[in-house]
């Protein structure tokens, strides 16, 4: 089996699983190598009520600079949560590492339920875009894709308008686009576009859960790199994000500020993608 490295730039939240806390364990156990390049520290996410931020804004490029002095090749760079002000930067950094073989990969997390996070504005959408012209997978839940689209944002969506949403995002056909979050009575559903429409189903159990756009995107990235199947992995993704809201219910645990109980699922995880890459 090659070695596979992706680099990941978004921000390490300590308490509240998301973001790297959730990418690093994800991707390592994908056995894929995980560099995790965080934009910011946070105390905790901002579903929470208060937060201490450490912005490393700054730092960014120049950690990426040192790496210079050592031979790096990144199969993957994968970005999610991201400030304003990191943007431009996550753009320079992409340019700089990314090689012929280099899949970008782009997690527009900007909001959810319809609702853009604390602090995001239409700056943010305005910048977001920019940074989507350089990914070849984009992966927005359906609230994300309507504000990156200048739609409405609504309850529901006909099969129609989300058709054109991603027709529209996807550029003339350049981009693949896996959309989350698309529910139709008993089930969630994820879109794939991939120059056609590919339809994902599975039961859904209901409640809100942070993270899991972040679970379900490290999924994809790390199961992607291993198999090269994006059907398969997105199949993974669903499965593994469903077990942890599961065993996230079993235990009663707060998943709404602390996350998805993922841990319990990667054994799963880690069993289907052997099986299946032979690892
Ligand atoms: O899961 C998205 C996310 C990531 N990081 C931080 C967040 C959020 C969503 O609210 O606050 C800091």
């Amino acid at each position: 089996m090659a070695h596979k490295r992706v680099l990941t730039i978004q921000d390490y939240s300590s308490m509240g699983r998301c973001s790297l806390t959730t990418a690093l364990p994800i991707i390592s156990s994908c056995l894929v190598e995980c560099v995790g390049l965080p934009s910011c520290i946070l105390s905790n996410h901002t579903q929470f009520k208060k937060w201490e931020l450490c912005d490393l804004t700054s730092y960014m490029v120049p950690f990426v600079n040192m790496w210079d002095n050592y031979n790096h090749h990144f199969d993957a760079i994968y970005t999610g949560y991201l400030l304003d002000s990191q943007i431009d930067n996550t753009a320079t950094i992409i340019k700089k590492l990314k090689e012929n073989n280099t899949l970008i990969v782009i997690d527009p997390a900007m909001a959810d339920n319809g609702v853009l996070y604390p602090g995001f504005t239409k700056e943010h959408i305005k910048k977001v875009k920019e940074l989507i012209s350089l990914g070849d997978i984009i992966i927005p839940n359906i609230s994300e894709l309507a504000f990156l689209t200048d739609n409405n944002i609504k309850d529901n969506y006909s099969p129609d308008e989300i058709s054109s949403m991603l027709s529209s995002l996807s550029s003339n056909n350049q981009k693949k686009i896996i959309l989350t979050g698309v529910k139709e009575e008993k089930y969630n559903m994820t879109y794939l576009y991939d120059k056609k429409i590919t339809i994902f189903k599975n039961k859904n159990l209901g409640g809100k859960y942070h993270g899991s756009g972040d679970l379900f995107a490290s999924i994809i990235v790390g199961s992607y790199l291993q198999t090269n199947n994006l059907n398969k992995s997105i199949k993974f993704a669903m499965k593994t994000t469903y077990k942890s809201i599961k065993y996230t219910i079993k235990e009663n645990l707060d998943g709404v500020i602390y996350g998805l109980n993922f841990e319990q699922a990667i054994p799963y995880l880690s069993r289907k993608l052997k099986r299946y890459s032979k690892i």
